[in-house]
């Protein structure tokens, strides 16, 4: 009793104070209760409370809350009692996206809740909004079906009033299917699609007038200004209402325009008649605002709407909503550049895609509020919200942040040429362009990314031609209908690098701007070609705005290749020399309008088998947010406040030849900078691009290194260096060395370094004989097998191998020894042929025959080794052999072939003593 009299005092506090704080701690309060709810007494004594002083205190409010937590999950193929407690968000492919079983479950999941209306509700409209089921559903109230919803990315209401009691509890049910269905796009993509409710879920309660959420589930405000300078802006706000009672009504409508600093800008009250049950009736209003505080990624400086819907008699509050928006021109000048408010600038920027490390699409808000702070932290000016709308928390965070964007339909890779297909893009569009109407930071409407990639036929025949005027077809009935719910943005359709096939299918003038996709120098050619792409382009379309949607390529930070960096070979340095060269192109040429990398972040894509299978390493923070040197690239070239950055600073533990000397590299925007090796000056470096780089030996064991630029900005990196000696004499303490491979490789968790191979010279170390292993691409040779190993997450040390090896020398000092010798055969995989490898998807032996015999130092281990019968394909086997090193005979390993090549694929000397 004394903590609900405590409740009710607070409540009533805050209820008469202001509306504000009744909102608020309304919404507390419900979330509190959310919380709680699987505690049903506290949860009902809660609920008492807040009626019993909120009838009074609120029934002048919205009151919008989630209710995330506690619902009950089950797979439509598990056992009818196989519920799960789950909170959303929630998707049921978490795992198995992300292991070592190809294909993920694309089916039927119910969800089921104990869902509580509260008391105050009584003579109220009750309404459910869910930001995002993966990907078709439909909504169930007691057994009562309220709403159904097609597509993975956009949010649907419902009015769920005539199903439900005020104060009572009703089983909410949501039955989902995430199955391939042809007429939902995307049809194919390189990403995963998620199954389940993977966004918030919304109760909202409103008075019986209200501004209305059924329109395409918006908040029912939408604001323009048709006309911006810098001297005046016009702003109109349309606002939607609904009168759900049975006779006529007036209400008032007060428009309020706040500046950014809250001030009043301006006003009007308006008188409106309401006819009887309807919904969603559209009233709009202009204003003129002076000297306009203009919105920029500079000065991101936000104005609001606020209206209030009043009863014009008793001035009793039906419902109000405050909206943000921003005060900007803006458009395309093909030759020079983007412009915003009248000044050119160049769009830098990411891609997104919106899943985390072992989590998928299941996301808080919080994950996309920091993935848009490490954008803008990166210097970032644009996000491509490709290649689907996402949480309304990325746009929120733009807006606030200064982040232009383009978001996009799920069009991806082709059409399905059915009404069906067509009609549901046309809904998808109306959903994307009316859910994110006010947002300042859209600048772009996206559709059709890399249509013309998977052609449902060869080109040049009859049936290719329909496939082209389909295309054509149903990209024009997108751009119309964006163009009448929205002609104050620009359009745009990103294309892969056949710009041939977007020719074919008349497809260059249809949206006001072309993306382009670009790939040079890892799917194909050389990145230098890319000049020739985008000057090409420029010359023959002078007057269509191009921007660069797309270019990355695949790194994995656990990869060094320090002699020849190559494409897939996903080492650290291929990716510094290829970002590099894209980005110095690009900010050199001004009729690109924009930039923009993928990806902000590794993502997941279930049939990739590259160095981290399941996952595209194009991203330039990785899955866990860790940035890679591109990040600091970017953000050199980017930014303002002075920062140096080492590059591989997470590469803390490293391993070479004592004499080698090692690649420095620094990131800052400063001029020059002082580079310290364990306290002495060591280099004097400027800043080039934002770059500089120094080699220096390093000393076995700890090195300190410590930079400071002329700006006084200073960073440290600490490596432990465990130097392996030319000749293998004194101090000798491991050695570790990936066969058929120019890739070092650190595993990161127990630190063991793995080195590059080379040749064996007396008194060091190296293979005899053999080659290194290349699997067959559709364009050249691959450095690594594109192949998924079982029961490893090491996969990087296992994707290359040297064949027919003699054997494996090293001359190292008399002593107690551990030998360890792994191998994997690499024959036929089961994996998808991937559409964007273009030509790079690699092709395996499937009829490997292959049995030889191990001798290490005399001692005979293997007599007639068959690897893929022994463990199979694509799964690690590892030998340790026990050594006694005597009378400096060494360490040899031979391998003798009795049938087909011999095969080995990593040495690990350890001594023990
Ligand atoms: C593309 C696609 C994107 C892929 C990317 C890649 O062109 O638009 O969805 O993820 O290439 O990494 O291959
Ligand atoms: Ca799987």
């Amino acid at each position: 009793m004394r903590l609900l009299s405590l409740i009710r005092g607070f409540l009533y506090y805050f209820a008469t104070k202001t509306d504000y704080f009744a909102v608020r701690f309304t919404d507390f309060m419900c979330k509190f209760v959310e919380i709680n709810n699987a505690d049903m007494k506290l949860n009902r004594l809660i609920l008492a409370a807040v009626a019993s002083v909120l009838t009074i205190a609120l029934d002048a409010e919205t009151v919008s809350y989630t209710v995330n937590s506690v619902w009950e999950f089950r797979r439509a193929d598990y056992p009818e009692n196989m519920w799960t407690i789950v909170n959303i968000p929630h998707t049921w492919n978490a795992q198995d996206t992300d292991d070592d079983v190809l294909g993920y479950y694309r089916d039927k999941g119910y969800y089921r809740k104990q869902l509580q209306i509260p008391a105050y509700a009584e003579g109220k409209r009750v309404y459910l909004k869910f930001e995002g089921v993966g990907q078709e559903c439909d909504v169930f109230v007691d057994g009562n079906k309220v709403v159904s919803h097609v597509g993975s990315y956009t949010a649907f209401s419902a009015d769920i009033t005539d199903f439900v009691k005020a104060g009572q509890t009703c089983e909410l049910t949501v039955n989902v299917d995430n199955k391939h269905n042809p007429d939902i796009p995307p049809l194919s993509a390189d990403f995963n699609f998620y199954g389940g409710i993977y966004r918030d879920v919304y109760l909202v309660v409103k008075e019986p007038v209200n501004i209305s959420i059924l329109d395409r589930a918006t908040s029912g405000l939408y604001i323009t200004t048709p006309e911006v300078s810098a001297e005046s802006a016009k702003v109109c706000g349309r606002i939607l209402l609904n009168n759900t009672l049975a006779e006529k009504t007036k209400v008032d409508v007060d428009y309020e325009v706040f500046g950014p600093d809250g001030e009043k800008v301006c006003g009007v009250t308006k008188k409106y008649k309401l006819d009887p049950s309807s919904v969603s009736v559209e009233f709009s209003e202009e204003f003129t605002v002076a000297s306009p505080k203009l919105w920029s990624p500079d000065t991101p400086q936000l104005y609001t709407l606020k209206t209030v819907v009043k009863n014009p008699k008793t001035g009793e509050i039906y419902d109000q909503l405050s909206e943000h928006f921003g005060l900007r021109w803006f458009g395309f000048d093909p030759d020079n550049g983007f412009m915003l408010n009248g000044e050119y600038l160049k769009l830098v920027g990411t891609n997104r895609h919106q899943c985390f490390k072992g989590k998928g699409w299941a996301l808080d808000d919080s994950y996309h509020v920091n993935d848009m702070r490490m954008l803008k932290e990166m210097g970032g000016n644009f996000l491509r919200i490709a290649h689907y709308p996402q949480d309304p928390t990325i746009l929120q965070m733009c807006d606030k942040l200064g982040i232009l964007t383009s978001v996009e339909i799920p069009i991806v890779n082709a059409v399905t040429p059915t009404q069906a297909f067509s009609d549901n893009c046309v809904m998808m569009v109306e959903e994307m362009v009316k859910q994110n109407f006010n947002h300042p930071s859209v600048v772009i409407w996206a559709y059709m990314n890399e249509v013309m990639l998977r052609l449902p036929c060869k080109r040049n025949t009859p049936e290719y031609k329909v496939y082209c005027d389909e295309v054509y077809r149903q990209a024009t009935r997108l751009e119309n209908t964006i163009n009448a719910l929205d002609p104050a943005r620009e359009t745009l359709i990103p294309y892969h690098s056949g710009l041939d096939r977007y020719e074919d299918a008349n497809l260059v003038r249809v949206p006001s701007s072309i993306g382009m996709n670009y790939y040079y120098g890892w799917y194909s050619k050389t990145m230098e070609y890319l000049d020739v792409a985008i000057s090409d382009f420029h010359k023959k379309y002078p007057d269509v705005p191009l921007l660069i949607t797309e270019y990355g390529a695949d790194i994995d930070q656990r990869i060094h290749s320090l002699t020849a960096p190559e494409s897939f070979d996903y080492s650290v340095e291929y990716g510094d020399l290829f970002q590099e060269y894209y980005m110095k192109t690009f900010f050199n040429a001004p009729y690109v309008m924009g930039c923009f990398l993928w990806n902000l972040n590794e993502f997941y894509s279930e049939p990739r088998c590259s160095a981290v299978p399941h996952v595209n390493l194009k991203g330039v923070i990785n899955l866990e947010r860790k940035p890679k040197n591109t990040y600091w690239l970017y953000k050199a070239n980017l930014t303002k406040e002075p920062f140096v950055k080492f590059a591989d600073s997470d590469w803390t533990v490293r391993s070479g030849e004592a004499a080698d000397k090692h690649r420095v590299k620094l990131y800052s925007n400063c001029d020059n900078a002082k580079l310290y090796h364990e306290g002495k000056l060591v280099a004097e470096l400027d800043f080039e691009w934002g770059t500089a780089t120094a080699y220096i030996p390093f000393k076995n064991g700890m090195n300190q290194l410590f930079v400071q630029t002329d700006k006084g900005v200073v960073d440290v990196l600490n490596i432990n260096y465990r130097a392996q000696n030319p000749v293998l004499k004194d101090g000798f303490s491991e050695l570790n060395v990936l066969l058929g491979s120019n890739r070092n490789f650190t595993e990161p968790l127990q630190r063991v370094c793995w080195v590059h191979e080379k040749a064996y010279t007396p008194g060091s170390w190296g293979y005899i004989g053999g080659y290194q292993y290349r699997p067959k691409s559709g364009n050249s040779t691959l450095p690594a097998a594109e192949i998924n190993l079982y029961d490893t997450d090491n996969d990087p040390m296992y994707q290359t191998q040297r064949r027919a090896i003699d054997g494996f020398k090293a001359d190292v000092p008399d002593g107690k020894y551990a030998v360890y010798l792994h191998w994997a055969e690499l024959t036929k995989t089961t994996a998808e042929v991937l559409a964007y490898n273009l030509g790079r998807n690699s092709t395996y032996d499937s009829d490997i025959d292959r049995v030889f015999a191990v001798t290490v130092n005399d001692q005979c281990v293997f007599e007639n080794l068959n690897v893929l019968e022994t463990v199979g394909n694509a799964r690690p086997l590892v030998v340790k052999v026990d050594l006694d090193v005597e009378n400096g005979e060494g360490i040899e390993i031979s391998l003798k072939p009795l049938r087909g090549e011999t095969m080995l694929t990593a040495v690990r000397i350890v001594k023990l003593d």
